[in-house]
């Protein structure tokens, strides 16, 4: 089969199924997916109808912070709600979710009702949609018994949003760009390593409306910025730095890679034409104040993504003296964290 879009990779994944596949085995399913931080970024890509990033890029999964997602069969047309709001159907959200769900819908004959909680903090910085996109794909595979292995999974919600492909598991997860022009290698895969002592911190910054989204932005880069050629050799070197530093769990090695990658990242953005900026004086002040905390002999280490927030690495023998020099951090342990047997959207 010659894949070229994501409906055609959704019918190539599914195929498998027959008949029976196409029925749901229960009422809803309800499943938890984590949001994701990347320590070594995933910045534009190489195909766009495919979702196909340039380079591959590595994640940590954020433990509870992530999307509670409940989806059922629907008469007629999809429904959305989002922390138990309705979302119209012509609003950019919903209008991206039920394009989504059309996807399956080709495979299924159904339209979907949709519910998701998002345990992520408004205002800290963290795209909900990675965890967003990778819920439904796990919803829907529970709900109709596909058994999708962890690939399929990971190329699914890929489809919906780049990062997305890491959100499927807790813990580290790469995605490897793949080599295939139709993607069916491009995929996260879990790294089997549990730091126990591994911390990350949001700083809140800011919410405001960024001032260009993120598909955007990494197109423009791709397509405007001179930099973003030496991207992909900064990626070569600190993802085989970053799994180095995991597999050790060398925080030194770990932290000065990301936050390296992710200061790269930026530069690529900020020589784009027009230039890319997501940073607040705030933002530059957090930094500051990591790079004092570790001329003091804290190591601390900060990465970015594409928003003024800022992202602390640091493990937890550091975590007083993190507290201590920024305010209102949220301090998440991603190793810590055992999902409730019973979630926001369970009936009881
Ligand atoms: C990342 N970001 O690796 C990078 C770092 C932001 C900065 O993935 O177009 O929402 O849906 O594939 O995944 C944000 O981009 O983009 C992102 P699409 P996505 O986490």
């Amino acid at each position: 089969m010659n894949i070229q879009t994501a409906a055609d990779t959704v019918r190539h994944l599914l195929q498998a199924q027959n008949e029976a596949g196409h029925q749901p085995l229960a009422q809803n399913a309800i499943v938890y997916a984590p949001a994701n931080i990347a320590l070594c970024k995933y910045w534009g890509k190489r195909n766009l109808p495919l979702n196909l990033p340039q380079t591959s890029s590595l994640s940590i999964s954020l433990a509870g912070h992530g999307t509670h997602a409940r989806i059922s069969i629907a008469e007629g047309a999809h429904a959305l709600s989002i922390n138990e709001v309705e979302i119209p159907a012509d609003d950019p959200a919903a209008k991206r979710m039920f394009a989504f769900l059309d996807l399956f819908r080709a495979c299924t004959g159904t339209y979907f009702t949709l519910k998701t909680i998002s345990t992520v903090p408004v205002g800290a910085g963290l795209a909900s949609s990675a965890s967003a996109f990778a819920s439904v794909v796990q919803a829907l595979d529970t709900l109709f018994g596909w058994g999708l292995d962890f690939p399929a999974q990971s190329i699914l919600a890929r489809l919906g949003s780049g990062s997305a492909s890491r959100s499927i598991d807790h813990g580290f997860l790469e995605w490897d760009r793949g080599q295939r022009d139709d993607g069916l290698d491009s995929y996260a895969s879990y790294l089997p390593v549990e730091w126990p002592d591994f911390r990350i911190a949001l700083v809140p910054i800011s919410d405001q409306a960024k001032p260009i989204g993120s598909r955007d932005a990494m197109n423009r880069t791709v397509a405007e910025s001179q930099l973003y050629q030496a991207w992909p050799n900064q990626v070569t070197r600190d993802l085989d730095l970053i799994r180095d530093a995991i597999e050790a769990k060398d925080i030194l090695a770990l932290g000065q890679a990301a936050e390296c990658n992710a200061m790269a990242m930026h530069a690529t953005m900020l020589a784009s034409r027009p230039a890319i900026l997501y940073w607040l004086p705030e933002s530059v002040a957090a930094l500051h104040r990591v790079w004092q905390l570790r001329a003091d002999g804290i190591q601390v280490f900060a990465t970015m993504d594409a928003g003024p927030n800022v992202k602390l690495i640091f493990e937890a023998k550091q975590q007083n003296a993190v507290e201590d020099a920024f305010d209102s951090i949220d301090v998440i342990d991603p190793f810590g964290y055992i999902e409730p047997d019973i979630g926001p959207l369970d009936d009881g």
